[in-house]
């Protein structure tokens, strides 16, 4: 009796969970097609990365089973050991939802901190987002402000990027426009909006570039290409890109008529301390 036991013990251990069940994949999946559906992602517009629980992990998947390796091309040193949830380079966000296995793919960083370990995924034989440099690097900048940090997520929203032709690409005067357009900005991104002029994506200079302004941003914009943003969760991430977006259309909508109406500074002073959020005091006039 007591043998039998211990053995029916030791299988149920080495019984996994399916990880098409996992809630990190149902959120991938969730966010993604909410992403899509928004027009955040045309065509393979957009990635995703998600840092991972080990232990989480270890409920579905075997941690001693690599299934292949992939050279990222940088190092990582701080994210060793680190496992992620990533979308796929060329892979549609639009599909996602209903293939998850070919679209997204769960990666730890190996020992060197340059090689990428397939834990599962991009069962087709592809590979991780081609924004992985900057996915990591922003990973690892914004682990050493913000050590509960856990998403990165990158878009091309309709209206930021129409917003990036007709408005100075100024950090400052960037980022006071959204605070005057919309009440809740200043306490939803009271850090502001980084800016990076444009450049050439996938590269690890973008990468870097990205990194070094989320010493101090949650949200970056490339210039006349998209939008970076990060955050603790995936909601949080999602809404500050989803609030900087609303609020990008309400100023595409008005830009071109004359300006009745404003949020002044003073008022932003106020809900900036009644909501008591740190601000950028710099960025108000
Ligand atoms: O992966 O959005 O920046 C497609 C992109 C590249
Ligand atoms: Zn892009």
């Amino acid at each position: 009796m007591g043998i039998i036991d211990d053995i029916k013990k030791a299988g149920r251990s080495l019984v996994r969970k399916d990880v098409l069940t996992a809630p990190f994949v149902a959120e991938m999946k969730s966010t993604t097609a909410n992403m899509y559906r928004l027009g955040w992602d045309e065509r393979n517009g957009g990635n995703i990365s998600y840092l991972l629980d080990e232990n989480e992990v270890a409920e579905y998947l075997d941690l001693e089973n690599v299934v292949r390796t992939i050279p990222t091309g940088f190092v990582v040193p701080e994210l060793v050991g680190k496992i992620f949830i990533v979308t796929g380079t060329g892979k549609y966000f639009k599909n996602v939802q209903s293939d998850p296995e070919n679209n997204l793919g769960i990666i730890r960083i190996a020992a060197d901190g340059t090689t990428a370990e397939l834990l599962w995924g991009f069962a087709d034989g592809g590979r991780f987002t081609s924004e992985l440099p900057s996915h990591l690097m922003c990973h690892a900048a914004r682990l050493r402000v913000d050590p509960e940090n856990r998403v990165v997520m990158h878009c091309h929203p309709t209206h930021t990027l129409a917003m990036n032709y007709v408005h100075e690409l100024d950090e400052k005067k960037f980022t006071h426009t959204l605070w005057e357009m919309c009440t809740e900005c200043i306490v939803v991104f009271p850090d502001g909006v980084g800016i990076l002029p444009w450049m050439l994506c996938g590269t690890n200079e973008i990468g870097e570039a990205t990194a070094k302004k989320m010493n101090d941003f949650r949200l970056v914009v490339w210039a006349m290409h998209g939008i970076y943003g990060v955050g603790k969760t995936m909601d949080e991430t999602f809404g500050l890109i989803e609030t900087v977006e609303k609020t990008a259309q309400i100023y595409m909508l008005t830009a071109h008529l004359p300006r009745k109406n404003a949020i002044k500074d003073s008022q932003m002073r106020e809900l900036a301390e009644f909501f008591k959020v740190d601000y950028r005091k710099d960025f108000l006039k």
